[in-house]
């Protein structure tokens, strides 16, 4: 094959593949939750897609965030995903603030979003009853998250149960505003993990894991903490009274089928063999153990890699500011699209 017939079939091969954006914020430490249900499929993914995937830092200031650990967060997040396995040779890794386009699209998909819409959001109404005081951000945040997405023409969001009604408004957005100033954008489907889509506190399985929560003693198992701190967490984690180890819709039963569904995403078996490798548990005792041993052996090695970014911190840079101008490549001329379809006038670039 000549070389321009390799790049003919290579931008060919590019242009079928589906386009994934998704987002995550640096608010905290990263949880198994966030892991389950949002990096480990964007990792075993990432050959098959063209993927956008972001840090979103505009998001985590719609709740107070102390500066300096917003700074350190995004370091730590960004170190967390490329030993998590995102490779910026597969999919284009980035800081929300490095791309003016976001905030900018967040302006103009306002105008065309009704109140009532952001109003029914489950998240607000979650999020701002645990706040003294609730920003404009956060009532907004919906939107944003709207832009990200409809910038990169993405054709899937990869995310947990918990930001589906989000994908969902993108896709209203999507809708409505091409209706209003012409087609414009892609309505983006949102793509849900079966199993691991909502993990639940260890403390409390009637509660999703959160990394606001991650400061609460036996909430969250913490991406980096160490081999006794995974064993304590799961070891003292919620269960029921009884002994049955099953799958199971019946909220008492909540803290097992918790428990399964981690070890299920975990090793990638199916739910019978995953029941079939429990047939000889002798009660929760034992569930726990073996759910606590694989938690460590997949987090280890994820660990050790972590450190060796977190004591590389210019190469950590480079490799956010690729991403950066990739993301900017396709998200400005998108950008300008939009203004252009608005009636707005172009600054003239030389
Ligand atoms: N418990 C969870 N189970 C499955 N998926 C989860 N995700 C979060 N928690 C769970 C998924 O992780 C991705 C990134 O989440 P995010 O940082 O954008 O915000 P979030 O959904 O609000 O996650 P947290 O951990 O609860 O953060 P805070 O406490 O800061 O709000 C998303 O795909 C999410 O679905």
């Amino acid at each position: 094959m000549t070389t321009q017939t390799q790049t003919e079939t290579c931008e060919a091969q590019t242009l079928q593949k589906r386009r994934v954006f998704s987002g995550i914020q640096p608010s905290g430490e990263v949880q198994l939750g966030n892991y389950l249900g949002a990096i480990k499929g964007w990792v075993e993914r990432q050959e098959e897609k063209v993927n956008f995937f972001c840090l979103v830092d505009l998001h985590a200031i719609t709740v107070y965030q102390q500066p300096d650990e917003l700074l350190h967060q995004t370091r730590s997040l960004a170190a967390m995903l490329f030993a998590a396995g995102l490779h910026p040779d597969k999919s284009t890794v980035f800081v929300q603030s490095h791309v003016a386009a976001h905030a900018e699209s967040c302006w103009v998909l306002n105008c065309v979003t009704p109140m009532g819409w952001l109003e029914r959001m489950t998240q607000f109404k979650d999020k701002s009853a645990r706040q003294e005081s609730v920003s404009a951000g956060l009532f907004d945040y919906p939107v944003l998250m709207a832009g990200d997405i409809l910038l990169y023409d993405s054709d899937e969001v990869p995310v947990g149960e918990d930001q589906r009604q989000h994908v969902e408004l993108a896709r209203d957005i999507a809708i409505r505003f091409n209706r209003i100033y012409g087609d414009a954008f892609v309505v983006p489907e949102p793509m849900i993990p079966d199993i691991g889509a909502r993990v639940m506190g260890m403390n409390d399985p009637t509660v999703k894991m959160s990394k606001s929560y991650a400061h609460i003693r036996g909430h969250a198992v913490r991406m980096l903490d160490e081999p006794k701190e995974i064993e304590r967490t799961v070891k003292r984690a919620v269960t029921d009274s009884g002994s049955e180890i099953a799958f199971s819709d019946n909220p008492e039963k909540a803290g097992v089928n918790n428990l399964l569904g981690i070890y299920k995403v975990i090793t990638d078996k199916s739910q019978p063999e995953v029941i079939a490798d429990f047939s000889d548990a002798r009660g929760y005792g034992e569930l726990k153990s073996r759910v606590a041993e694989v938690v460590i052996e997949a987090l280890t090695p994820i660990q050790k890699r972590y450190y060796e970014y977190m004591d590389d911190p210019a190469e950590l840079d480079r490799m956010l500011a690729r991403g950066a101008e990739q993301a900017t490549a396709v998200a400005t001329p998108k950008m300008d699209e939009i203004k252009r379809l608005v009636g707005f006038t172009l600054p003239q670039r030389s």
